[in-house]
């Protein structure tokens, strides 16, 4: 079985459910209580993944980095070696959906070709926000797809995950 060290940045606005995402996938747990994070929060988790009959054992970084609301930047190293990244907006609010420009630019900057997926998270409370996934990938031919997400209900987090770090590999 090949193996893969694979390092995943998840960026967005403050408070959309980056950490909630991360701790649910890799912990299997979730909290109502918000901490914020400071600077950044590194994850580990390993898992094979399987594709069309092929077999690969990943381990998996997942790069948890603090909020970055309007004209706040994500320090551009961080994304050092990474491999993809998962933009997160809140289904409650439009107006991290409307940030979205900056965190795609961030990730231009670092590499126009690099895969990325948007989670629309917190979907349990309904969703304010939607994105042509469609319009989206003819415009963007690094962008995997759009996923409803809930980090509460764990809903579509598995897939997330495993979606954007399949995309790294095959
Ligand atoms: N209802 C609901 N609440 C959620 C969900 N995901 C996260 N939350 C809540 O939203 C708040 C913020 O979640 P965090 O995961 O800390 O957000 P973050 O994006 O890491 O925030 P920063 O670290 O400040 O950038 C917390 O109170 C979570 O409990 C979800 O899927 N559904
Ligand atoms: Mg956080």
């Amino acid at each position: 079985m090949k193996k893969y060290i694979k390092k995943i940045l998840l960026i967005g606005n403050h408070g959309v459910g980056k950490t909630s995402l991360a701790t649910r996938y890799v912990e299997n747990k979730f909290s109502d209580a918000y901490l914020s994070t400071i600077g950044v929060n590194i994850m580990k988790k390993n898992l094979i993944l399987n594709d069309q009959g092929n077999v690969a054992a990943v381990a998996l970084m997942l790069w948890d980095v603090e909020g970055a609301n309007k004209n706040q930047n994500v320090p551009l190293h961080y994304a050092k070696g990474c491999n993809a990244f998962i933009v997160v907006i809140d289904a409650t609010r439009p107006q991290t959906a409307e940030n979205l420009q900056q965190h795609l630019e961030y990730i231009h900057n670092f590499d126009v070709a690099i895969p990325f997926i948007i989670a629309i998270n917190k979907s349990d409370l309904g969703s304010t926000v939607t994105l042509d996934e469609a319009a989206f990938q003819q415009k963007y031919s690094n962008c995997v797809g759009i996923v409803y997400t809930s980090a509460k209900e764990d809903k579509n987090v598995e897939e997330l995950f495993t979606r954007i770090t399949k995309r790294t590999i095959w």
